[in-house]
């Protein structure tokens, strides 16, 4: 039977059909994501909620001459089927396929690339002030979830959009989670604006409006029955936090007041945000108004598939699954655990034994690995939401009280705390340990979510010790050590599985800036070579070895552990001793470890020349698996051994090509 979907390819397609028909090519893109992501993962909770909402955004507006801007940009897959990718579609988050987030190099329909909570309000309201410069009239959208209201960045934008332009339309997908369950008091808020009949705003104009339409009063009539009914369903499922309300008082934190129009926004809703036919003429409402306005619309994450439903943080963002149960593929036997998990299990016992440690996450208690903690210690452990920026000076606020906080933030996004971390947390020379997790690629995901930078961004900063483990029992070293350090203390170490050795039941305390050394010199009178392997690219440097061991070089391997501070010593001996250094690292080489070395070596005259194996000065595109980048990019033990031998003058077909890149 043919479906709607085959015939649509592009927003114009959505705008020739009936409201029935409509509703029909819903289900067929809801069976769409569901069937595709079964193989790929991905974010099929967040997309399963936003399908009718895409499909009257593409109903009423016109990209791209209009502007969508989605905030992460995680929920554009309906989007992208609906502007010219579905074809492609299957193949999302694989290699050479669409990337998971709106790509401005992608699509015409993409005019606002992101990855990172928090950025839609500020870019659309960018847009929106130079339409008004200009003295265009297209219109510019910004969906925002309710999550991204825990994130500052979004309050600093919504403070500027009354004064700052009289045409934007906000569009709040609320379905109150954000990975986990939305948190703080902006998500009871947001409760009390739903529940309380008292802020329901359908307004005057917007019933006048209605009423205007052909069968005005009919869709009047049923926009208020429909969204009576999603209020009852979403009661019955228990999907809302209760308790904590409080009564009106006019102000401030018992608000009785409606945020944004306090802000100088109108408020429209809340509406149901699968009622297609009450979507469409909200839309079109907003599109007449002269005035900034938020549209609250209430989707439900996983809408169509009853295990994205009843497990909504699984299914945010997922990997493979069984299409019948949602059940995901089981893991093989003798999987090593994850390096998340390691960490988390580490915390709890760290916790334990020591009164002063507290985990906090920005909105990542899976991500992170610290809803261990939540589970076994829930007083230990702060969850503040998207807030990266505030959850380090938060920790560093914990630390001057004599506290040692665990800030367990991934690489990349940390680097929006990057003020924090100088001025609140090194400038005071203050104990907090920094986890950085996925600090190596996020192979699926690509650019905006790859940790590659944090070395770089780091080592510049006065009072910082910078670790990297090369397996899941160092890490628990390393955390043992931080805990030791009345400084700032930062353990990168990768996404996914560990190494797969054991873990001793004493982690070892380890010399602050001391390396590790592997294999040494067999000083048998062959060429000497010695790989300095940091953190997962030890494993590398080792198997490289072997092979150029058995190619007649004499090996040395070393385990770096710090990247601050280095480790000169060691550095130096070897230095002298080679010759022909290589460093490897799961980082870009500009500014990396591998540039700590060479500065070392200007400093102290050694002159023996280092390759160096690392991420080129570009952004790395996403792609099915991390070793299809390390090979397309060289980090393999093909392109070291064949760099080793061109230094040696011996040169292998395939050297100069990987050198290019590498
Ligand atoms: C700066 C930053 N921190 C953390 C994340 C991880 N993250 C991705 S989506 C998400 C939750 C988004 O929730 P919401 O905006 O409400 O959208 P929903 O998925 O519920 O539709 C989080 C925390 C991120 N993308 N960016």
């Amino acid at each position: 039977m043919s479906r709607y979907l085959d015939m649509v390819d592009g927003p114009e397609h959505v705008k020739k059909l009936t409201l029935p028909q409509l509703q029909e090519l819903a289900a067929e893109i809801r069976q769409e994501l569901i069937a595709g992501l079964a193989k790929s993962g991905g974010h099929l909770g967040p997309n399963l909620g936003v399908v009718e909402l895409t499909l009257a955004l593409h109903r009423v507006f016109n990209t791209p001459r209009d502007k969508f801007v989605w905030d992460v940009s995680h929920q554009v897959y309906v989007h992208k089927i609906l502007t010219g990718r579905k074809n492609r579609f299957p193949a999302i988050r694989q290699t050479g396929g669409p990337n998971g987030f709106a790509l401005r190099t992608e699509s015409e329909h993409d005019c606002y690339g992101a990855g990172h909570a928090g950025t839609a309000l500020s870019a659309a309201l960018g847009m929106a002030a130079a339409r008004d410069k200009k003295g265009t009239d297209e219109n510019v959208v910004c969906i925002f979830g309710d999550a991204a209201l825990t994130n500052g960045i979004s309050y600093e934008a919504l403070n500027n959009i009354g004064h700052t332009t009289k045409r934007f339309i906000g569009i709040l997908n609320d379905n109150e989670w954000s990975i986990a369950k939305n948190v703080g008091a902006i998500s009871s808020y947001l409760n009390k604006l739903i529940t309380n009949p008292h802020y329901n705003k359908l307004s005057r104009d917007f019933q006048n409006f209605l009423r205007r339409l052909p069968k005005g009063e009919l869709a009047l009539k049923l926009a208020h029955k429909a969204e009576e009914g999603f209020k009852g369903a979403i009661t019955d499922v228990g999907l809302r936090q209760t308790g904590s309300q409080v009564d009106a008082d006019g102000r401030g934190g018992y608000g009785s007041s409606i945020i944004f129009e306090e802000m100088g926004l109108r408020y429209l809703g809340p509406i149901n945000g699968h009622d297609l036919p009450l979507l469409i003429s909200t839309m079109e409402f907003a599109r007449t108004c002269d005035h900034p306005i938020v549209i609250h619309v209430l989707t439900q994450k996983g809408k169509g598939f009853e295990a994205a439903i009843k497990f909504p943080e699984k299914f945010h963002g997922t990997g493979p699954y069984d299409m019948k149960t949602g059940d995901s593929l089981p893991a093989k036997v003798g999987t090593p655990p994850m390096y998340q998990d390691v960490m988390g299990q580490t915390l709890v016992k760290l916790c334990q034994k020591n009164n002063t440690l507290v985990g906090i996450t920005a909105a990542m208690p899976s991500g992170t690995g610290l809803k261990h903690l939540e589970k076994a210690m829930p007083d230990r452990y702060y969850d503040v939401g998207i807030a990266e920026e505030h959850a380090v000076i938060f920790a560093a606020g914990m630390a001057t009280m004599g506290f040692h906080p665990v800030c367990a933030i991934y690489s990349s996004f940390l680097q929006r705390a990057y003020d924090c971390i100088h001025h609140d947390v090194c400038l005071q020379n203050l104990p907090v340990i920094f986890c950085m997790d996925r600090a190596g690629l996020s192979a699926n995901d690509g650019p905006t979510h790859h940790g590659l930078f944090d070395i770089a961004y780091l080592r510049c900063l006065p009072n910082v010790i910078a670790m990297a483990p090369k397996d899941e029992d160092e890490l628990v070293d390393m955390m043992f050590t931080a805990t030791h350090q009345n400084h700032p203390t930062f353990i990168r170490y990768p996404r996914g599985v560990a190494e797969g050795v054991p873990i001793k039941d004493q982690p070892e305390l380890l010399e602050i800036g001391k390396a590790e050394i592997i294999r040494n010199f067999s000083s048998n009178g062959k060429r000497k070579v010695a790989l300095f392997g940091l953190g997962p690219l030890n494993t590398l440097a080792r198997q490289a070895a072997e092979q150029l061991a058995a190619e007649g070089f004499d090996c040395a391997v070393i385990n770096p552990r710090f990247t601050k501070p280095l480790d000169a010593g060691t550095h130096e001996f070897f230095g002298h001793a080679a010759e022909v250094v290589v460093t490897l690292e799961d980082h870009v080489l500009m500014g990396g470890y591998g540039s700590t070395v060479l500065e070392l070596f200007s400093e102290k005259n050694v002159t023996t020349p280092v390759v160096r194996i690392g991420w080129p000065d570009q952004f790395i595109e996403h792609a099915t698996t991390q070793d299809e980048l390390r090979r397309k990019y060289g980090l393999t033990v093909e392109n070291t051994v064949a760099k080793v031998k061109a230094q040696f003058g011996e040169t292998v077909a395939t050297t100069a090509k990987l050198i290019e890149v590498a």
